[in-house]
């Protein structure tokens, strides 16, 4: 008899050996294993041997019963890893990679490039200078006075008594000057920090400044300059306007208005009803401020500007929403 278990228990294992997939393993479990199986059916008549035989017989018949369960068992359990592997579930090596995303420029990397480059074209270099600056460099030698309410803890972040973080691009200027006898022709680029936090205010944002110091400078070639730039940044046939205004550092002052890019002029939400939108500050340098860097007033004007790159660029690619130039949303970003 016990040659008999062993014979079924061999015949099992060639089988299983051979089958390969779930439903062969399954039949092979009934063939052997199941209610009418060959191992059970050893086991129910294990009663009609010898009783001197039934207790080695049903020992044996049980150790195979034991084996060939965790033989279809693993077999099973191999099956399934293996379909997993390589089913619908499973990385498809042959597919083809997903394209590699390409950066861009930020639109205000891209904008202040290109006021930059326009400059450049009309002769004028670029200067860089540090964010943080001495009260004199930000306020004194700019012509603003210590009750001048630009100096306010509002709008300024104060390091210390006499550090602030820049308000404007303005220092860089008086460096430039202070290190460079005249002509002066340099745009400066770069951060600037107010302590102003609303829609359409930031604590940080973006400026380009100009200046321009020689020898016969006047406000006609100010508005010339400044005339070919908006043509070039916004459109050659928009209409623009020079419209009085004060700064402690230029006298006269003035602010450059373009014709509302919404409603032509008529007036709407955008404009304020005026029809015009300010795009940038400008004037003839103050003598004072030239006095503060040790040049001749009698010989050397000069006329200087200022832009907010944010505003610019909201007006040129209309953004209505400060806050998206600082939210890293893709979407937006990868459209300039
Ligand atoms: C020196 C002398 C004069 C720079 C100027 C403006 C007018 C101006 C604003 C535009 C929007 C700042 O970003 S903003 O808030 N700027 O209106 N800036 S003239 O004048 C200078 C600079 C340096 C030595």
């Amino acid at each position: 008899m016990e040659t008999h278990i062993d014979q079924i228990k061999a015949e099992a294992v060639d089988e299983l050996k051979a089958a390969d997939d779930i439903e062969q393993i399954k039949s092979l479990s009934v063939k052997y294993l199941g209610r009418k199986g060959l191992v059970t059916l050893f086991l129910r008549n294990i009663s009609q041997l010898p009783p001197d035989q039934r207790p080695a017989a049903g020992k044996q018949a049980n150790i195979v019963k034991k084996a060939l369960e965790s033989a279809f068992e693993t077999a099973l359990a191999e099956i399934s890893a293996r379909k997993t592997d390589t089913g619908s579930d499973a990385l498809d090596v042959s597919l083809p990679g997903r394209p590699a995303c390409q950066g861009t420029l930020h639109p205000i990397t891209h904008i202040t490039r290109q006021i930059c480059a326009i400059f450049g074209r009309m002769g004028f270099d670029i200067a860089e200078g540090p964010e943080i600056e001495t009260d004199y460099y930000n306020f004194e030698a700019l012509n603003i006075p210590k009750n001048h309410p630009a100096r306010d803890m509002q709008d300024t972040f104060y390091v210390s008594d006499n550090i602030v973080l820049r308000t404007h691009t303005s220092p860089i200027q008086v460096h430039v000057m202070e290190q460079n006898a005249p002509p002066i022709r340099i745009v400066a680029p770069g951060k600037v920090y107010r302590c102003d936090s609303d829609l359409t205010h930031t604590p940080m944002f973006h400026q380009v400044e100009g200046l321009l110091v020689d020898e016969k400078v006047s406000f006609g070639d100010l508005k010339g300059v400044l005339q070919a730039f908006v043509h070039e940044i916004f459109d050659e046939q928009i209409s623009l306007r020079f419209r009085p205004s004060f700064f402690p550092f230029t006298e006269p002052s003035a602010e450059v208005d373009i014709l509302c890019v919404m409603c032509r002029g008529k007036g709407c939400k955008v404009c304020s009803n005026t029809g015009w939108l300010e795009v940038l500050g400008c004037g003839m340098v103050h003598p004072a401020v030239f006095e503060n860097v040790g040049y001749d007033t009698s010989r050397f004007q000069g006329f200087a500007f200022g832009m907010g790159v944010e505003r610019l660029a909201m007006l040129k690619y209309g953004i209505n929403d400060l806050r998206m130039f600082f939210e890293s949303d893709y979407r937006f970003l990868r459209q300039f």
